[in-house]
């Protein structure tokens, strides 16, 4: 039976050119092959068959201008696959699936409420009760329903009576934090399988050596710094995840992942000591790593590559990093590109480290997405840099409202077990309302002082709480620990976090901050800087913690390592192998991507003739033919904030789709449409909203994903170019500490061409701040040729040969022309390397000019020439500067070799091997700042001018901004002849007459100043 394919809904669009035929006559098609691409002014789109079965006639051809309702083939159909076929639509699947889930759900839920268990129930005194009696009526039938009904009766009541309060018009929101108490109650803690004696000696030594590598440094060069303070309060917080839970890549399993909080990294290095992966030498070149060797201050991958994964110090970029790690190989695993084998990410983090908005601003995403792969361990030691965190209340209860708030499980892990039995024994609630009342501050003050203070200042505060400790010595009291200190408490948290189901975990831990470190350094307000210890509180570190040296060894400030054959070194090990391997440890095994045959972008060598194109449709396009390279295609990774509509993306929601976990739950308004928005797990395209920090988040993960998945992936951010670098350079220069590899592609790009959008979207500086990042390689392109070379090139580099670069390459929005590629040979590796002549006018043979162009600014300059040519009689070469930043980096490479090596033949920069023997002054000039075309006046030894787009962007035409910020071509011209005038290879009045031609005001003020 012969069907007909037509043009479907195409949007608001009209007249749209076939571009692309994909099939051919005769060829046996599958339903959703695409046939063939059109492509309006903003985007471009493969259409897909409705039918399977045999091309009987196609009716359309390259340069067809087709609408909605025009027949594009007829097809002898295999079977009634039609777009009308009476198969459950997708959408309605989904949600049978979804109610067939939640029903499953909810009967799982009834199952846990018939188990009934006795809570055990602390009431609580408070001071605002007027009728204490009713009170107690209330919780006893409280207490009777979680009896008799369980859990989630007792919850469902609760919930039950807040919204009748609230119906009734009491508006007094509901709490979202607990009694200040541990979640997990002592009854209910998972008990740990180690030897606590054996982990206990092991952690006194990592502290040990943790502390003397730091004070060992700066007793050498006092100017190194370091930190004992952090890791001290979190040795414990750790110590328990590399013994019991954090399993290492091998060859069998791809491996926990874990952000380490940066300034605790002595104590990483300090357990690899003990582990045998680091030497005593290497301990002594802690934040000495100009020679080989050293050990470096902080996480870095760029300057440890086998042993850091994360960098983590600039405080919040851990959080967002990890959260979108989690999520990223959630993305992974429903793409089907690697096994579920329920991997961990877990990432620790300060409680200051807490402040920044970073650190909060992607929990949302993390619950939503029930990311329960995540853990964030919080080491709450009450203090930051300069002193408490919430002196006048208590960050443990905050963190606590928000996590819970956005929808994660939270588990607080505030007193150790020596409080257990005081807790047990407070009948009259006493005691936990004096935890509830006391701040943080007054908590840190006590832990600076002694057993006889915390007897006053905590329990002294009511006869109850007095009583509750009155047979107790003040050294008992001062042994009564706090819960991250306690590797029971924390093993119990643990174990329960790594079992959550269906949301993130938080584990709020309370330490003290110098833990250990006497009266100079534990939980006073200087701890953070101490990094030098006297002897004497060298001496008390020892013994506070069994250290077996003498005294002799602690005044030499000695590590200490036990014989390999030893208790302590056998257990380290064995934990370690059980666990599969080493942690941290940073390894690849991935497999080169081949990058896409040279022909896959020959349509962008040839002129588009009349047709006008912005480079990022060119991109676009450029990626739909990516699309089609089965290496390839499967390992982009698009990313997107929102923008996809802006740089006429949408035709991949339909083509491969937004990840989406859950899938489409509903039918999209623009279902009929060719371009509907479509929401899948299996999704390719990460839709990021409204989030340029967490799409470069993403960026990251997919860019490392060849170290922490072993797959070597494709990211390519999009964004509007003002809203990269400036909005999210912290995370950029993490990403290249990273090693991370993939595109960023600065869209919209452009003083000037970004013509209305005003001040603070008009991007004159984004390359310059790229030129900052040593392995970040840079681009302007202005022609189809030009980018193609650089995207192909850009694929080769980083994903077939694995080059530690990533690649940011701004792309236009202004539709013009774009000519042939030159024939000349050597202009591919000049757009590579940064320039190539694209023009020559040489008409007159008596006065030249070089001018150098870049972005749009090359068309201006170009087409200057031209006039200068026709109307002045100059003659001008004028060159496409395709990247002035990697001019610049070729130019101090070359003259730093020559300044090293005098008494060799100099070499010659690529910019003086361009330019050297032309004839003329220079006029360089592109749509940024002029410092950026004069990044490369050092290098020749010429005269050189430059025009740029220095000063506030604001909205209006492009040619007004072209003629405000002196870049348009009459400028060009002007400035041109002004230039030979200075060089006296002209008359002035040529310059004079020029200004008055163009009416330009000579008055004018510096764009810079207005
Ligand atoms: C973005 C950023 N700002 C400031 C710093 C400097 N800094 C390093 S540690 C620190 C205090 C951290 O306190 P917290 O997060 O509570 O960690 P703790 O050492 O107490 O565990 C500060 C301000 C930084 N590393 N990064
Ligand atoms: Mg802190």
């Amino acid at each position: 039976m012969t069907e007909k394919l037509l043009v479907p809904d195409i949007g608001d669009f009209e007249n749209v050119e076939v571009i692309e035929l994909l099939v051919k006559e005769g060829q046996e098609i599958q339903k959703n092959d695409p046939i063939i691409t059109i492509e309006s002014d903003k985007s471009s789109v493969e259409i897909p068959s409705t039918f399977s079965g045999k091309i009987e006639t196609i009716k359309v051809k390259v340069g067809d201008k087709v609408s909605k309702g025009d027949l594009i083939l007829d097809i002898s159909a295999s079977n009634k696959a039609s777009i009308e076929s009476k198969d459950i639509p997708k959408n309605t699947e989904n949600l049978i699936q979804q109610a067939e889930s939640a029903q499953k759900k909810n009967q799982e839920k009834d199952l846990q409420t018939q188990k009934k268990e006795k809570p055990e129930i602390i009431q609580v005194v408070n001071k605002g009760d007027i009728d204490p009696l009713e009170t107690k009526e209330w919780l006893e039938s409280l207490s009777s329903v979680i009896e008799n009904d369980g859990n989630q009766r007792a919850h469902y009541l609760i919930k039950e009576l807040i919204n009748k309060a609230y119906m009734e018009g009491s508006n007094i929101p509901y709490t979202q934090s607990t009694p200040y108490i541990n979640t997990i109650p002592a009854n209910e803690e998972k008990k740990s399988s180690g030897d606590q004696n054996i982990e206990r000696r092991i952690r006194s030594l990592i502290r040990w050596n943790a502390a003397a590598m730091v004070v060992r440094a700066n007793q050498k060069f006092p100017e190194l710094g370091g930190h004992i303070g952090t890791f001290a309060s979190a040795a414990t917080l750790y110590d328990v995840g590399m013994n019991h839970f954090w399993r290492a890549k091998n060859n069998k399993f791809g491996g926990d992942l874990v952000y380490f909080q940066g300034h605790s990294a002595p104590g990483m290095y300090a357990r690899a000591f003990l582990e045998g992966r680091l030497n005593e030498k290497q301990l002594d070149s802690f934040r000495q790593e100009v020679n080989p060797g050293g050990l470096s201050s902080y996480p870095h991958p760029w300057l440890m590559p086998n042993f850091w994964q994360f960098p983590t110090v600039s405080m919040g970029l851990g959080p967002m990093l990890a959260i979108y790690q989690a999520r990223y190989m959630k993305y992974l695993i429903n793409r089907g590109l690697i096994k579920d084998e329920g991997r961990k990410v877990w990432a620790f983090l300060g409680d200051g480290e807490m402040d920044e908005p970073e650190s909060l601003g992607a929990i949302g995403l993390a619950a939503r997405e029930k990311l329960d792969n995540l853990i964030f361990v919080v080491n709450c030691n009450l203090q930051r840099l300069d002193g408490p965190v919430r002196g006048n209340g208590k960050i443990i209860q905050e963190l606590e409202g928000i996590f819970r708030g956005a929808g994660w499980n939270v588990i607080k892990v505030i007193w150790g077990s020596y409080w257990d039995s005081l807790l047990a024994n407070d009948k009259t609630g006493h005691l936990v309302k004096t935890m509830n009342e006391t701040v943080d501050g007054e908590y840190q003050a006590m832990k600076a002082r002694n057993g006889a203070y915390v007897r006053e200042k905590f329990f002294g505060k009511y006869p109850e709480t007095s009583e509750l400790v009155s047979s107790l010595s003040d050294k008992d009291i001062w042994r009564l620990n706090r819960g991250g200190h306690d590797p029971h408490k924390v093993f119990a948290a643990y174990d329960k976090a790594s079992k959550n189901v269906g949301s993130p975990t938080v584990v709020i831990a309370k330490t003290i901050k110098g833990y250990g470190m006497g009266k100079t350094g534990e939980s006073v307000n200087t701890t953070h800087q101490t990094k030098k210890l006297d002897i004497e509180d060298l001496m008390y570190y020892r013994d506070r913690f069994d250290v077996p040296l003498t005294d002799q060894q602690v005044k030499n400030i000695e590590y200490y390592k036990p014989d390999k054959n030893s208790q302590e070194i056998k257990y380290i090990k064995e934990k370690r192998i059980q666990l599969g391997g080493f942690i941290p440890e940073r390894t690849t095994y991935a497999k080169p991507i081949k990058a896409p045959p040279k022909d896959i972008f020959d349509n962008m060598k040839v002129s588009t003739g009349s047709k006008e194109m912005s480079t990022t449709m060119v991109l676009v396009r450029m990626l739909t033919n990516l699309l089609r390279d089965k290496n390839v295609a499967p390992r982009l990774v698009p990313i997107i904030p929102d923008e996809a509509r802006t740089f006429g993306m949408e035709g991949f929601f339909q083509k491969i789709g937004i990840y989406a976990h859950e899938g489409q739950k509903y039918e999209p308004e623009d279902s009929a449409q060719l371009s509907s928005y479509r929401e899948e797990k299996s999704g390719q395209v990460l839709e990021e909203g409204i989030n340029e920090a967490g799409a470069m988040s993403s960026w990251i993960a997919a860019g490392t994903s060849y170290t922490n998945h072993d797959i070597e992936m494709i990211p390519i951010y999009l964004f509007y170019s003002m809203f990269g670098f400036q909005r999210i350079g912290d995370f950029a220069w993490a990403g290249a500490d990273s090693q991370s590899r993939g595109f960023l592609i600065g869209a919209t790009a452009g003083r000037t061409t970004l013509a209305g959008e005003g001040l603070q979207h008009q991007d004159g500086h984004s390359h310059l701040l790229a030129s900052t990042i040593p392995n970040c390689v840079s681009y302007d392109p202005t022609f189809h040729y030009e980018l193609a070379i650089i995207f192909r090139e850009g694929l080769r580099r980083m994903h077939e040969k694995k080059e530690n670069v990533f690649y940011y390459i701004t792309t236009m929005n202004e539709n013009y022309p774009h000519p042939a590629i030159p024939k000349d040979k050597s202009c591919e590796e000049g757009i590579l390397r940064g320039m190539y002549k694209i023009k020559e006018f040489n008409k007159n043979k008596k006065t030249k000019i070089q001018f150098l162009g870049s972005g749009t600014i090359l068309r201006e300059m170009i087409a200057g020439a031209e006039i200068l040519q026709n109307e002045y009689q100059i003659d001008s070469e004028v060159w496409s500067v395709t990247s002035f930043n990697e001019l610049r980096r070729d130019g101090l490479e070359v003259e730093r070799y020559n300044l090293l090596n005098p008494d060799k033949e100099s070499k010659k920069s690529f910019v003086e091997k361009c330019l050297g023997k032309t004839e003329g002054p220079i006029l360089a000039a592109s749509d940024y700042m002029r410092m950026n075309s004069d990044q490369i006046r050092p290098y020749i030894n010429k005269s050189f001018y430059s025009l740029g787009t220095d000063g506030f962007g604001r909205s209006d035409t492009r040619k007004n901004l072209r003629k405000f910020f002196e870049v348009d071509k009459e400028h060009v011209v002007t400035y041109g002849l002004s230039v030979l005038a200075k060089e006296q290879l002209i008359a002035s009045k040529y310059a004079k007459d020029a200004i008055k031609k163009y009416k330009i005001d000579i008055n004018k003020p510096m764009p810079t100043k207005v």
